[in-house]
Protein backbone atom coordinates (compact mmCIF):
# COMPACT_ATOMS: atom_id res chain seq x y z
CA UNK A 1 0.00 0.00 0.00
CA UNK A 2 2.82 2.46 1.15
CA UNK A 3 5.66 1.35 -1.26
CA UNK A 4 5.24 4.46 -3.78
CA UNK A 5 4.37 6.97 -1.13
CA UNK A 6 6.88 9.84 -0.85
CA UNK A 7 8.47 11.75 1.35
CA UNK A 8 7.19 14.92 1.83
CA UNK A 9 9.15 18.07 2.16
CA UNK A 10 8.79 19.56 5.50
CA UNK A 11 7.20 23.01 6.39
CA UNK A 12 10.05 25.35 5.55
CA UNK A 13 8.95 27.65 8.61
CA UNK A 14 8.05 24.60 12.00
CA UNK A 15 10.62 22.51 9.91
CA UNK A 16 13.61 24.78 11.20
CA UNK A 17 12.45 24.17 14.81
CA UNK A 18 13.41 20.94 14.95
CA UNK A 19 16.89 22.32 13.56
CA UNK A 20 17.33 24.65 16.33
CA UNK A 21 16.34 22.13 18.95
CA UNK A 22 19.48 20.29 17.65
CA UNK A 23 21.45 23.06 17.76
CA UNK A 24 24.26 22.72 20.51
CA UNK A 25 25.22 26.35 20.01
CA UNK A 26 24.67 27.85 23.82
CA UNK A 27 24.07 31.11 21.94
CA UNK A 28 21.14 29.71 19.40
CA UNK A 29 18.23 32.24 18.94
CA UNK A 30 15.15 31.13 17.06
CA UNK A 31 13.64 33.40 15.09
CA UNK A 32 12.15 31.40 12.45
CA UNK A 33 8.55 30.28 13.43
CA UNK A 34 6.34 33.39 14.25
CA UNK A 35 5.69 32.78 18.22
CA UNK A 36 6.43 35.67 20.49
CA UNK A 37 8.41 35.45 23.75
CA UNK A 38 8.64 37.94 26.26
CA UNK A 39 12.01 39.53 26.91
CA UNK A 40 13.25 36.73 29.23
CA UNK A 41 12.47 34.53 26.33
CA UNK A 42 9.58 32.42 27.36
CA UNK A 43 6.25 32.38 25.82
CA UNK A 44 3.88 34.14 27.87
CA UNK A 45 0.82 32.50 29.83
CA UNK A 46 -1.33 35.79 30.35
CA UNK A 47 -2.45 37.03 32.90
CA UNK A 48 -6.27 37.14 31.41
CA UNK A 49 -6.06 33.84 30.48
CA UNK A 50 -4.89 32.98 33.92
CA UNK A 51 -7.96 34.69 35.96
CA UNK A 52 -9.86 33.23 33.28
CA UNK A 53 -8.67 29.42 33.87
CA UNK A 54 -9.02 29.66 37.75
CA UNK A 55 -12.66 30.99 37.49
CA UNK A 56 -13.43 27.64 35.16
CA UNK A 57 -11.54 25.33 37.80
CA UNK A 58 -13.49 27.09 40.48
CA UNK A 59 -16.44 25.68 39.05
CA UNK A 60 -15.59 23.08 36.67
CA UNK A 61 -18.07 21.47 33.91
CA UNK A 62 -18.24 18.43 32.04
CA UNK A 63 -17.03 17.91 28.32
CA UNK A 64 -19.94 17.51 26.09
CA UNK A 65 -20.43 18.43 22.59
CA UNK A 66 -20.29 21.83 21.54
CA UNK A 67 -22.58 23.02 18.96
CA UNK A 68 -21.26 22.49 15.59
CA UNK A 69 -20.56 26.60 14.96
CA UNK A 70 -19.08 26.50 18.81
CA UNK A 71 -19.76 28.38 22.09
CA UNK A 72 -22.45 30.81 21.20
CA UNK A 73 -21.04 33.49 23.55
CA UNK A 74 -17.46 33.20 21.48
CA UNK A 75 -19.13 33.52 18.47
CA UNK A 76 -20.60 36.70 19.54
CA UNK A 77 -17.48 37.82 20.84
CA UNK A 78 -15.15 37.54 18.31
CA UNK A 79 -18.24 39.15 16.42
CA UNK A 80 -17.97 42.40 18.32
CA UNK A 81 -14.25 42.22 17.90
CA UNK A 82 -14.06 42.07 14.83
CA UNK A 83 -17.36 44.04 13.17
CA UNK A 84 -17.94 46.11 16.28
CA UNK A 85 -20.49 45.29 18.98
CA UNK A 86 -22.99 48.38 17.80
CA UNK A 87 -22.05 48.00 13.76
CA UNK A 88 -25.07 47.66 12.34
CA UNK A 89 -23.74 44.68 10.18
CA UNK A 90 -23.76 42.47 13.96
CA UNK A 91 -27.03 44.37 15.03
CA UNK A 92 -28.95 43.43 11.99
CA UNK A 93 -27.98 39.26 11.87
CA UNK A 94 -25.77 39.65 8.79
CA UNK A 95 -22.53 38.20 10.33
CA UNK A 96 -22.41 34.51 10.25
CA UNK A 97 -19.19 33.47 12.62
CA UNK A 98 -18.19 29.71 13.54
CA UNK A 99 -15.65 28.96 16.16
CA UNK A 100 -12.81 27.33 13.98
CA UNK A 101 -9.87 25.28 14.94
CA UNK A 102 -6.79 28.41 15.32
CA UNK A 103 -6.65 30.61 12.51
CA UNK A 104 -6.17 28.05 9.96
CA UNK A 105 -9.57 25.87 10.80
CA UNK A 106 -11.25 29.53 9.60
CA UNK A 107 -9.14 29.67 6.55
CA UNK A 108 -10.14 25.73 5.69
CA UNK A 109 -13.74 25.93 6.88
CA UNK A 110 -14.20 29.16 4.18
CA UNK A 111 -12.17 27.49 1.76
CA UNK A 112 -14.74 25.15 1.21
CA UNK A 113 -17.65 26.66 1.20
CA UNK A 114 -15.92 28.93 -0.94
CA UNK A 115 -15.44 25.46 -3.14
CA UNK A 116 -19.17 24.46 -3.33
CA UNK A 117 -20.30 27.96 -4.57
CA UNK A 118 -17.67 29.10 -6.51
CA UNK A 119 -16.24 25.78 -7.78
CA UNK A 120 -13.82 27.50 -10.72
CA UNK A 121 -13.01 30.50 -9.34
CA UNK A 122 -9.46 31.09 -9.00
CA UNK A 123 -7.54 32.01 -5.61
CA UNK A 124 -5.24 35.12 -5.72
CA UNK A 125 -2.88 35.11 -2.82
CA UNK A 126 -0.02 38.34 -2.23
CA UNK A 127 3.48 36.96 -3.58
CA UNK A 128 5.01 36.18 -0.91
CA UNK A 129 2.39 35.08 1.22
CA UNK A 130 2.00 32.60 4.42
CA UNK A 131 2.70 29.20 2.36
CA UNK A 132 0.71 27.67 4.27
CA UNK A 133 -2.19 30.12 2.32
CA UNK A 134 -0.95 28.01 -1.21
CA UNK A 135 -1.12 24.54 0.43
CA UNK A 136 -4.46 25.26 1.97
CA UNK A 137 -6.75 26.19 -1.05
CA UNK A 138 -4.78 24.10 -3.13
CA UNK A 139 -5.92 21.30 -1.36
CA UNK A 140 -9.73 22.71 -1.07
CA UNK A 141 -9.01 22.49 -5.06
CA UNK A 142 -8.67 25.30 -6.35
CA UNK A 143 -5.76 26.45 -8.48
CA UNK A 144 -3.40 29.38 -6.36
CA UNK A 145 -2.04 32.29 -8.03
CA UNK A 146 -0.43 35.70 -6.86
CA UNK A 147 -0.57 38.88 -7.06
CA UNK A 148 2.72 41.26 -7.00
CA UNK A 149 3.51 42.48 -2.97
CA UNK A 150 6.67 42.98 -2.40
CA UNK A 151 9.45 43.99 -4.54
CA UNK A 152 13.00 44.29 -3.29
CA UNK A 153 13.77 46.91 -6.10
CA UNK A 154 11.26 49.38 -3.96
CA UNK A 155 12.74 52.37 -2.29
CA UNK A 156 15.99 52.17 -3.75
CA UNK A 157 16.77 48.68 -3.31
CA UNK A 158 15.71 48.25 0.37
CA UNK A 159 12.35 46.74 -0.40
CA UNK A 160 8.91 47.53 -0.29
CA UNK A 161 5.42 47.18 -1.88
CA UNK A 162 4.71 47.30 -5.20
CA UNK A 163 1.28 48.64 -4.92
CA UNK A 164 0.70 49.62 -8.54
CA UNK A 165 1.74 45.71 -9.61
CA UNK A 166 -1.00 44.53 -6.57
CA UNK A 167 -3.80 46.87 -8.15
CA UNK A 168 -2.93 46.05 -11.67
CA UNK A 169 -3.28 42.72 -11.13
CA UNK A 170 -6.43 42.74 -9.00
CA UNK A 171 -7.83 45.28 -12.03
CA UNK A 172 -6.84 42.54 -14.62
CA UNK A 173 -8.53 39.48 -12.35
CA UNK A 174 -11.74 38.09 -13.87
CA UNK A 175 -14.75 38.34 -12.12
CA UNK A 176 -15.44 36.27 -9.23
CA UNK A 177 -11.90 35.41 -8.09
CA UNK A 178 -10.90 34.95 -4.92
CA UNK A 179 -8.52 37.17 -3.22
CA UNK A 180 -6.97 36.64 0.18
CA UNK A 181 -5.57 39.93 1.62
CA UNK A 182 -3.71 39.71 4.86
CA UNK A 183 -5.64 42.29 7.26
CA UNK A 184 -3.04 43.70 9.39
CA UNK A 185 1.10 42.85 10.05
CA UNK A 186 1.93 40.87 6.53
CA UNK A 187 3.35 37.71 6.95
CA UNK A 188 6.21 37.11 6.17
CA UNK A 189 7.25 40.79 4.74
CA UNK A 190 5.44 43.04 7.72
CA UNK A 191 4.76 45.71 5.27
CA UNK A 192 1.22 46.42 5.14
CA UNK A 193 -0.60 48.71 2.83
CA UNK A 194 -1.91 52.27 3.52
CA UNK A 195 -5.64 52.92 4.93
CA UNK A 196 -5.74 55.27 1.49
CA UNK A 197 -4.74 52.18 -0.49
CA UNK A 198 -6.69 50.34 1.15
CA UNK A 199 -9.45 51.85 -0.30
CA UNK A 200 -8.50 51.45 -3.96
CA UNK A 201 -8.00 47.73 -2.77
CA UNK A 202 -12.12 47.57 -1.86
CA UNK A 203 -13.03 49.89 -4.96
CA UNK A 204 -11.43 47.27 -7.38
CA UNK A 205 -12.85 44.65 -5.28
CA UNK A 206 -16.55 46.18 -5.89
CA UNK A 207 -15.81 47.26 -9.74
CA UNK A 208 -14.11 43.49 -10.56
CA UNK A 209 -16.65 41.81 -8.56
CA UNK A 210 -13.82 40.31 -6.51
CA UNK A 211 -14.51 38.07 -3.35
CA UNK A 212 -11.92 39.35 -1.08
CA UNK A 213 -10.72 36.72 2.19
CA UNK A 214 -9.50 38.65 4.94
CA UNK A 215 -7.16 36.44 6.89
CA UNK A 216 -6.44 38.82 10.38
CA UNK A 217 -4.06 36.50 12.45
CA UNK A 218 -2.09 39.61 14.42
CA UNK A 219 -5.02 41.65 15.14
CA UNK A 220 -3.94 44.31 18.15
CA UNK A 221 -0.27 43.32 16.71
CA UNK A 222 0.08 46.79 14.48
CA UNK A 223 -1.46 49.80 16.17
CA UNK A 224 -4.23 48.25 18.75
CA UNK A 225 -7.13 45.64 18.07
CA UNK A 226 -9.92 48.80 17.14
CA UNK A 227 -7.20 50.46 14.59
CA UNK A 228 -5.93 47.14 13.18
CA UNK A 229 -9.60 45.66 12.94
CA UNK A 230 -10.58 49.07 11.20
CA UNK A 231 -10.10 47.44 7.58
CA UNK A 232 -12.62 45.28 8.35
CA UNK A 233 -15.13 47.99 8.93
CA UNK A 234 -14.09 49.36 5.63
CA UNK A 235 -15.13 46.16 3.37
CA UNK A 236 -18.07 46.55 5.18
CA UNK A 237 -19.39 49.66 4.38
CA UNK A 238 -18.46 49.24 1.18
CA UNK A 239 -21.19 47.07 0.92
CA UNK A 240 -19.16 43.67 0.44
CA UNK A 241 -19.55 40.33 0.94
CA UNK A 242 -16.33 39.46 2.86
CA UNK A 243 -14.70 36.60 5.06
CA UNK A 244 -12.48 36.95 7.75
CA UNK A 245 -10.30 34.39 9.60
CA UNK A 246 -9.59 34.91 12.90
CA UNK A 247 -6.64 33.63 15.23
CA UNK A 248 -6.50 34.13 18.97
CA UNK A 249 -3.36 31.88 18.83
CA UNK A 250 -0.54 35.28 18.89
CA UNK A 251 -2.97 37.80 20.72
CA UNK A 252 -3.92 35.45 23.42
CA UNK A 253 -0.49 33.34 23.43
CA UNK A 254 -2.78 30.40 22.59
CA UNK A 255 -1.07 28.57 20.29
CA UNK A 256 -1.74 25.00 21.29
CA UNK A 257 -5.35 25.61 21.86
CA UNK A 258 -5.99 26.14 18.62
CA UNK A 259 -8.34 29.43 18.75
CA UNK A 260 -10.01 30.45 15.67
CA UNK A 261 -12.48 31.93 13.92
CA UNK A 262 -14.03 32.30 10.63
CA UNK A 263 -16.55 35.42 10.01
CA UNK A 264 -18.68 35.90 6.31
CA UNK A 265 -20.92 39.19 5.87
CA UNK A 266 -24.14 38.33 3.98
CA UNK A 267 -26.42 40.84 2.27
CA UNK A 268 -29.32 40.34 4.31
CA UNK A 269 -30.09 38.45 7.73
CA UNK A 270 -32.06 35.40 5.57
CA UNK A 271 -29.16 34.88 3.47
CA UNK A 272 -26.98 34.81 5.88
CA UNK A 273 -28.63 32.14 8.04
CA UNK A 274 -28.25 30.22 4.89
CA UNK A 275 -24.45 30.72 4.32
CA UNK A 276 -24.35 29.55 8.42
CA UNK A 277 -26.12 26.78 7.68
CA UNK A 278 -23.45 25.70 5.09
CA UNK A 279 -20.66 26.42 7.11
CA UNK A 280 -21.80 24.44 9.53
CA UNK A 281 -21.91 21.12 7.20
CA UNK A 282 -17.66 22.18 6.33
CA UNK A 283 -17.01 21.69 9.74
CA UNK A 284 -19.27 18.95 10.35
CA UNK A 285 -17.67 17.00 7.00
CA UNK A 286 -14.04 17.89 8.16
CA UNK A 287 -14.15 17.41 12.22
CA UNK A 288 -17.57 17.41 13.53
CA UNK A 289 -17.57 20.45 16.10
CA UNK A 290 -14.63 22.62 17.48
CA UNK A 291 -12.61 21.93 21.10
CA UNK A 292 -13.73 23.70 24.35
CA UNK A 293 -11.13 24.67 26.36
CA UNK A 294 -9.74 27.25 24.19
CA UNK A 295 -12.72 28.78 23.03
CA UNK A 296 -13.81 29.07 26.74
CA UNK A 297 -10.96 31.09 27.88
CA UNK A 298 -11.08 33.14 25.08
CA UNK A 299 -15.31 34.21 25.44
CA UNK A 300 -14.67 34.72 29.06
CA UNK A 301 -12.12 37.36 28.69
CA UNK A 302 -13.88 38.94 25.27
CA UNK A 303 -17.31 38.44 27.73
CA UNK A 304 -15.82 40.31 31.08
CA UNK A 305 -15.25 43.78 30.63
CA UNK A 306 -12.30 43.88 33.51
CA UNK A 307 -10.55 40.85 31.70
CA UNK A 308 -10.96 42.23 28.16
CA UNK A 309 -9.26 45.57 29.22
CA UNK A 310 -6.15 43.02 30.91
CA UNK A 311 -6.17 41.35 27.68
CA UNK A 312 -6.06 44.50 25.63
CA UNK A 313 -3.39 46.09 28.18
CA UNK A 314 -0.79 42.54 27.67
CA UNK A 315 -1.54 42.20 24.22
CA UNK A 316 -0.32 45.96 24.21
CA UNK A 317 2.57 45.40 26.25
CA UNK A 318 3.42 42.25 23.30
CA UNK A 319 3.13 45.27 20.57
CA UNK A 320 5.34 48.04 22.57
CA UNK A 321 8.05 45.50 23.30
CA UNK A 322 8.51 44.14 19.50
CA UNK A 323 8.78 47.97 18.46
CA UNK A 324 11.18 48.70 21.13
CA UNK A 325 12.98 45.26 19.29
CA UNK A 326 12.52 47.04 16.19
CA UNK A 327 14.87 50.12 17.42
CA UNK A 328 17.31 48.21 18.85
CA UNK A 329 17.81 45.90 15.83
CA UNK A 330 18.20 49.16 13.68
CA UNK A 331 19.91 50.70 16.17
CA UNK A 332 22.16 47.41 16.62
CA UNK A 333 23.15 46.88 13.32
CA UNK A 334 24.17 50.41 12.83
CA UNK A 335 26.95 49.70 16.05
CA UNK A 336 27.72 46.13 14.50
CA UNK A 337 29.13 47.94 11.63
CA UNK A 338 26.85 47.69 9.29
CA UNK A 339 26.55 50.42 6.82
CA UNK A 340 23.11 49.94 4.41
CA UNK A 341 20.20 51.90 5.94
CA UNK A 342 18.02 49.36 7.89
CA UNK A 343 15.79 51.60 9.15
CA UNK A 344 13.10 49.84 6.88
CA UNK A 345 12.81 47.45 10.34
CA UNK A 346 10.84 49.79 11.84
CA UNK A 347 8.83 50.78 9.13
CA UNK A 348 7.71 47.00 9.01
CA UNK A 349 4.78 46.73 11.40
CA UNK A 350 3.94 42.96 13.24
CA UNK A 351 5.84 40.05 14.64
CA UNK A 352 7.69 39.49 11.47
CA UNK A 353 10.98 41.84 9.52
CA UNK A 354 11.96 40.81 5.87
CA UNK A 355 15.70 41.89 6.10
CA UNK A 356 16.65 41.39 2.39
CA UNK A 357 19.16 38.61 3.00
CA UNK A 358 19.90 35.87 0.87
CA UNK A 359 19.26 32.40 1.46
CA UNK A 360 23.34 31.84 1.28
CA UNK A 361 23.20 34.47 4.41
CA UNK A 362 20.14 32.95 5.98
CA UNK A 363 22.11 29.40 5.72
CA UNK A 364 25.23 30.71 7.52
CA UNK A 365 23.49 33.17 10.55
CA UNK A 366 22.14 29.19 11.05
CA UNK A 367 25.23 27.26 10.92
CA UNK A 368 27.55 29.92 12.08
CA UNK A 369 26.23 31.50 14.58
CA UNK A 370 22.89 29.30 15.81
CA UNK A 371 20.64 32.56 14.61
CA UNK A 372 17.43 30.78 12.60
CA UNK A 373 15.02 32.70 10.21
CA UNK A 374 13.75 31.11 7.48
CA UNK A 375 15.65 31.23 3.61
CA UNK A 376 13.31 33.89 2.56
CA UNK A 377 15.39 36.13 4.69
CA UNK A 378 12.60 36.48 7.33
CA UNK A 379 13.00 37.22 11.05
CA UNK A 380 10.66 37.20 14.02
CA UNK A 381 11.81 39.88 15.96
CA UNK A 382 8.58 39.20 18.08
CA UNK A 383 11.98 36.60 19.67
CA UNK A 384 14.69 38.98 19.93
CA UNK A 385 15.29 40.43 23.51
CA UNK A 386 17.43 42.32 25.25
CA UNK A 387 19.95 39.44 25.94
CA UNK A 388 19.80 37.91 22.62
CA UNK A 389 19.95 40.99 20.59
CA UNK A 390 23.71 41.69 20.42
CA UNK A 391 24.02 38.13 19.61
CA UNK A 392 21.89 39.01 16.51
CA UNK A 393 23.41 42.12 15.67
CA UNK A 394 26.80 41.21 15.53
CA UNK A 395 25.93 37.35 13.56
CA UNK A 396 24.07 39.78 10.76
CA UNK A 397 26.94 42.42 10.47
CA UNK A 398 28.88 39.81 9.66
CA UNK A 399 27.12 38.04 7.17
CA UNK A 400 26.38 40.84 5.53
N1 LIG B 1 -2.61 33.23 8.82
C1 LIG B 1 -1.41 33.79 8.99
C2 LIG B 1 -1.02 34.94 8.11
C3 LIG B 1 -0.54 33.32 9.96
O1 LIG B 1 0.66 33.87 10.09
C4 LIG B 1 -0.94 32.25 10.79
C5 LIG B 1 -0.02 31.77 11.81
O2 LIG B 1 -0.01 30.81 12.45
C6 LIG B 1 -2.22 31.70 10.58
C7 LIG B 1 -3.01 32.21 9.59
C8 LIG B 1 -2.73 30.52 11.33
O3 LIG B 1 -3.10 30.80 12.61
P1 LIG B 1 -3.32 29.60 13.64
O4 LIG B 1 -1.98 29.26 14.16
O5 LIG B 1 -4.24 30.19 14.64
O6 LIG B 1 -3.93 28.48 12.89
O1 LIG C 1 4.36 32.04 9.83
C1 LIG C 1 4.55 31.60 10.96
O2 LIG C 1 5.66 31.44 11.42
C2 LIG C 1 3.35 31.30 11.85
C3 LIG C 1 3.35 29.91 12.42
O3 LIG C 1 2.74 25.66 8.78
C4 LIG C 1 3.19 28.79 11.44
O4 LIG C 1 2.22 31.63 11.15
C5 LIG C 1 4.13 28.53 10.46
C6 LIG C 1 3.99 27.48 9.59
C7 LIG C 1 2.89 26.68 9.66
C8 LIG C 1 1.95 26.92 10.65
C9 LIG C 1 2.09 27.97 11.52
Amino acid sequence: LFTAVEMAPRDPILGLNEQYAADSNPLKVNLGVGVYFDDNGKLPLLECVQVAEKAMMATPTARGYLPIDGIAAYDAGVKNLVFGADSDVVKSGRVATVQAIGGTGGLKIGADFLKKISPNAKVLISDPSWENHRALFTNAGFTVETYPYFDQSVNGGLGGINFDGMLAALTAATEGTIVLLHACCHNPTGYDITPVQWDQVIQVVKDRNLTAFLDMAYQGFGYGITEDGAVIGKFVAAGLNIFVSTSFSKSFSLYGERVGALSVVGSSKEETDRVLSQLKIAIRTNYSNPPTHGGAIVAAVLGNPELRALWEKELGEMRVRIKAMRQKLVDGLKAAGVTKDMSFITTQIGMFSYSGLSKDQMVRLRSEFGVYGTDTGRMCVAAINSKNINHVCQAIAKVM
